[in-house]
């Protein structure tokens, strides 16, 4: 059954009071509490060690591994350089097939790397790569799978895992978004050959900048390290090309002390993401992302997507009409990475091969969401939607 607005507010950009005095980010960074930081870095600053494989970066390593589900985990110093040194790691020459749905970060670590992205469309429901349509994209020059879990929704993982399987193709996985997720109770990582986490600030787990690969293959860790360090083994032995790709030791201090907050911090955002559920039920032109069946998510961001035909206003409008509110929400990931110049004249990047990440990327819209953003606030921004809805001629013509 639908719901028909129930606002008789004025919106903002039609001359009403913004719903918040201040901007509302669509995210905010988690702040560990003062004394698990000072703890670290008196270590730190006591012994004088900053970085190059030092305590810290692997006790969170360690500590990582663990909870991430792998065999090892390598921390780097972003999370974009991660998934460069993980292709790497596999010493591939040729095509990585990926999604253009996603941060310009997971394709130019591609092309960084000296390969060639091929897009794929997603598929519409959970926005995720189409196994179905990365099947027919392999050919003699496919090097590899990159799929991306994209707002922490698992991606279709056996129906990847087979492909790569039957092609001979490792499947690594952009997991920048997925920290803590679980699919049937199993850590995400636990699927694929390598998962690639950001740790940059924008995420629910960080280390201020940062990022980590994870993987089953214990094996795997000393090439990574490798990468990261110039490709040095030992004081005289130079094992072939590495760059500077380490995380410091003040990056890990952060990350330890950030650890011990998020479960606290996903619970949190996860009453805040089911109360944005509730107020937004049955409301003609939302759709929301299907997660896999069996994800335990870490709700890492609310995503809604926004049909103009049943809303009443484009996706663009109400980013617009919310930014008056004072609510920065944001259109993650709009422009698609096919259609930036880099890449908008590969042959896979022909808009006609991608129908469904083109419709998403003009619909999908990323609603504040993080931990101390409080119940008033969701209502607030739910409000402001509300408005819109309400008004919606009236909005469009005063946006034109
Ligand atoms: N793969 C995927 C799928 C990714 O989404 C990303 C990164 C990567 C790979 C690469 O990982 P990294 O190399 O970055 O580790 C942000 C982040 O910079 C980027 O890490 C992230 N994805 C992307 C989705 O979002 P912006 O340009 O949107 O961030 P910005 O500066 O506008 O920040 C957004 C909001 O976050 C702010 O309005 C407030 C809050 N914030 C931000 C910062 C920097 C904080 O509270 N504290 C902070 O320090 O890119």
């Amino acid at each position: 059954m639908s719901v028909a607005p129930g606002s008789k507010r004025r919106p903002a950009v039609l001359g009403g009071a913004p719903v918040f005095a201040a901007p509302v980010t669509v995210t905010r960074a988690l702040a560990p509490a003062r004394d698990a930081m000072d703890r670290r870095l008196d270590g730190v600053l006591a012994d004088r060690w900053f970085t190059n494989d030092g305590a810290l970066v692997r006790e969170l390593e360690s500590r990582l591994a663990e909870r991430l589900g792998g065999a090892y985990c390598a921390a780097f110093c972003n999370g974009t350089f991660a998934i460069e040194a993980a292709l790497r790691s596999f010493d591939l020459e040729g095509e990585v097939i990926t999604t253009p749905f996603t941060f310009p970060a997971t394709v130019h670590a591609i092309a960084w790397s000296g390969l060639e992205p091929v897009f794929c469309d997603v598929d519409p429901e959970s926005w995720n790569l189409d196994p179905a349509r990365a099947a027919e994209r392999i050919g003699a020059r496919s090097a590899a799978l990159l799929p991306v879990h994209v707002f922490g929704n698992p991606c279709d993982v056996a129906a990847l895992a087979g492909l790569g399987r039957r092609h001979d193709l490792p499947v690594i996985y952009d997991a920048a978004h997925a920290f803590d997720v679980r699919l049937h109770g199993r850590p995400i990582a636990a699927h694929g050959d390598c998962s690639v986490f950001s740790f940059h600030a924008t995420k629910i787990f960080h280390t201020g900048e940062g990022g980590g690969a994870v993987g089953p293959d214990a094996g795997r860790y000393e090439r990574l390290r490798l990468l990261r360090n110039f490709g040095i083994a030992s004081e005289d032995v130079v094992r072939g090309v590495g760059v500077n790709g380490k995380l410091s030791e003040l990056h890990a201090a952060l990350g330890l002390a950030v650890l011990d907050d998020v479960a606290a911090e996903t619970r949190r955002r996860a009453a805040l993401a089911a109360r944005y559920r509730e107020r937004l039920a049955g409301w003609e032109g939302i759709r929301l992302q299907r997660m896999a069946p069996g994800t335990t998510p870490n709700h890492f961001n609310f995503a809604i997507a926004i049909e103009e035909a049943g809303f009443g206003l484009s996706r663009d409008a109400v980013y617009h009409a919310l930014r008056a509110e004072n609510v920065m929400a944001r259109r993650y990931f709009n422009p698609l990475c096919s259609e930036i110049d880099a890449y908008r004249g590969l042959p896979s990047a022909s808009p006609d091969a991608l129908p469904h990440a083109h419709r998403i990327s003009r619909e999908v819209l990323c609603l504040p969401l993080f931990g101390d953003l409080g119940e008033d606030s969701v209502d607030g921004v739910v409000d402001a939607l509300d408005s819109l809805r309400a008004c919606a001629p009236e909005v469009r013509r005063a946006l034109t």
